[in-house]
């Protein structure tokens, strides 16, 4: 009998970049054990986490007392150690198109989409916390951009320019993703479902949860397609919805109705003022 490896997930329930991870392990039919991290309470900058991960964000998946650490590259690293299903195609060109879609998250849709959610959800718990409270979580950002990100989306909501920023992100990504299905499909990079539609799930299953989606997608119907049937994948299910506490599908809901307009007209404006791309 083969040695059972165990896989250890430091995560946190609601994390995009978590999801990703969940869902790979998932549709590898991957047994796993799971540590909270706690974001909120600073858990990340526990000296011990951060021997895991210096970067102290989640994920963190441990093999055999060995770290692994981004998302991307945990995803490429289940698929190269565990091929079948295979989620990565052979095609080498193929493969560069699948880590256009990573590229695409480390270049913009990531922040974007921390960035949209701040301003719509976490900013308000945020002025709920008391001034103590406020000042660590603003003093435990990890880095200079970050506490730049979390200072103005605090101060300025949706006006903040790294909403914009988002704003811009999401809809090149969006452009993208009709423009390859309408060539292709049903999956991004054709037939084979694979780390490109993994990576993308998450964010745009958080737009969908904000009420947010149709913004961006209302009149691209192959994403709407795309969308449609990547929700019927068990692994949606087990990889995101399963893991949300109790109350945080109705704070994502109540929270994006509420920046709804401002942001549908910052996205009118984006568009005005960048038609070409
Ligand atoms: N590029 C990294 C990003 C990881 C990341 O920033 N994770 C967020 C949660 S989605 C986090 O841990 N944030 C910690 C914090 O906000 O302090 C990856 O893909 O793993």
């Amino acid at each position: 009998m083969g040695e059972v490896i165990m896989l250890e997930l430091y995560q946190f329930g609601n994390s995009v970049c978590v999801q990703k991870v969940r869902i790979t392990l998932d549709e590898k039919g991957l047994d796993w054990k799971g540590h909270e991290v706690n974001l909120f309470t600073g858990e990340q900058y526990d000296p011990k986490y951060l021997k895991l991960n210096p970067k102290g964000v989640v994920p963190t998946l441990v093999v055999d007392g060995q770290a692994i650490i981004e998302s991307t590259l945990i995803c490429e690293y289940l698929d190269e150690t565990y091929p079948e299903p295979s989620l990565v195609p052979d095609d080498a060109v193929l493969r560069s198109r699948m880590r256009l879609w990573s590229k695409a998250v480390d270049e913009g849709l990531f922040e974007g989409v921390m960035d949209i959610s701040f301003s719509a959800m976490f900013r308000e718990r945020v002025k709920n916390m008391t001034d103590d409270q406020r000042e660590q979580r603003f003093a435990n950002v990890g880095d200079p951009r970050r506490r730049d990100r979390v200072m103005s989306t605090f101060e300025q909501g949706v006006d903040s320019p790294f909403v914009f920023n988002g704003i811009a992100a999401y809809e090149k990504a969006f452009k993208n993703m009709e423009k390859d299905l309408a060539s292709g499909g049903p999956w991004l990079l054709g037939s084979q479902f694979s780390l490109a539609d993994i990576n993308m799930m998450p964010f745009v299953n958080r737009l969908e949860y904000l009420g947010l989606l149709d913004i961006w997608i209302g009149k691209r119907p192959k994403v709407q397609e795309w969308w449609a049937r990547a929700k019927q994948r068990p692994s949606f299910t087990r990889g995101i919805i399963d893991h949300f506490k109790p109350g945080e599908e109705t704070e994502m809901q109540e929270s994006g109705v509420k920046i709804r307009d401002q942001l549908a007209a910052r996205y009118q404006s984006y568009l005005e003022q960048f038609p070409a791309i």
